[in-house]
């Protein structure tokens, strides 16, 4: 997979170059990822990349010529979607990190100050996605989301080959509370049918535990899901205990 990211701080994806999955990504050859910033493709001395909004306001917008041109750099070599991270995009879930996780190429345009300028946007951005409903300095934050995100899917990147099937299996249900050793920690004991291995009973535990947490945490995405016949029976058992309480 190729990724490339249009960005006034390339520096900001060190992180993801240093660390985690997204190295491991990287390191394999799984994942491919290079920064481009604007600011190498303007003509000025100052090297301008944003200028005062049209129609008057606070803040200043990214010009559309440097911008256009690094668009035209990177769309040399990434054939992909250009995604721009904004808070007018659609919301990412993980249905649509499985989408972009599934293509050869795309690429990331991070805006700064108030946004890009509105004809970059719609002459050269073939998506717009947003991580949440809440306001960032720019867009490198939620780029590096969605390349997290992606890059934990990627084939041959973990362990993954089960704990993806694991993620997939109990999709749009909230995850069961996990435990390590020691059996008893400051007084707090792990719970007993974890200890037992009987593997039907601790798939039913966990089962048990994620739908109780969904519908307690997270009602909306039982609304939205599927329900086995498993899953029904113990949703009604949760049903009756509420009601005893
Ligand atoms: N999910 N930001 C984009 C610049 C901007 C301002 C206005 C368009 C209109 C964000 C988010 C996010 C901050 C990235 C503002 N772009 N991105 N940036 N939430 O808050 O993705």
């Amino acid at each position: 997979m190729r990724i490339d990211v249009i960005t006034l701080f390339p520096g900001m994806f060190d992180g993801l170059r240093e660390n985690g999955v997204s190295r491991v990504a990287l390191e394999r050859g799984a994942a491919e990822l290079s920064c481009y910033n604007p600011r190498d493709f303007t003509q000025d001395n100052y090297r301008t990349v944003d200028d005062r909004p049209y129609g008057g306001g606070p803040g200043m917008v990214m010009m559309p010529e440097p911008l256009g041109r690094c668009i035209d750099a990177v769309s040399e070599v990434n054939q992909g979607p250009l995604i721009y991270l904004s808070p007018q995009g659609e919301r990412l879930d993980q249905d649509i990190l499985g989408e972009l996780a599934a293509l050869p190429q795309f690429s990331l345009l991070c805006g700064r100050y108030e946004g890009v300028d509105e004809r970059i946007v719609a002459s050269r951005v073939d998506r717009e996605i947003s991580i949440g409903d809440y306001v960032l300095s720019g867009g490198e934050l939620a780029a590096m989301v969605v390349i997290d995100g992606v890059c934990r899917l990627l084939p041959d990147v973990l362990g993954n080959a089960e704990s993806a099937q694991q993620d997939s299996f109990s999709a749009g249900l909230l995850d069961c509370p996990h435990y390590t050793r020691p059996e008893n920690y400051r007084g707090m004991r792990v719970p007993e049918v974890l200890l037992g291995g009987n593997h039907a009973e601790i798939a039913r535990w966990r089962l048990r535990q994620s739908l109780a947490r969904t519908k307690e945490r997270r009602p909306d995405l039982l609304q939205r899901r599927v329900l086995s016949d498993d899953e029904k029976e113990l949703l009604t058992a949760l049903d009756l205990e509420q009601n005893d309480e």
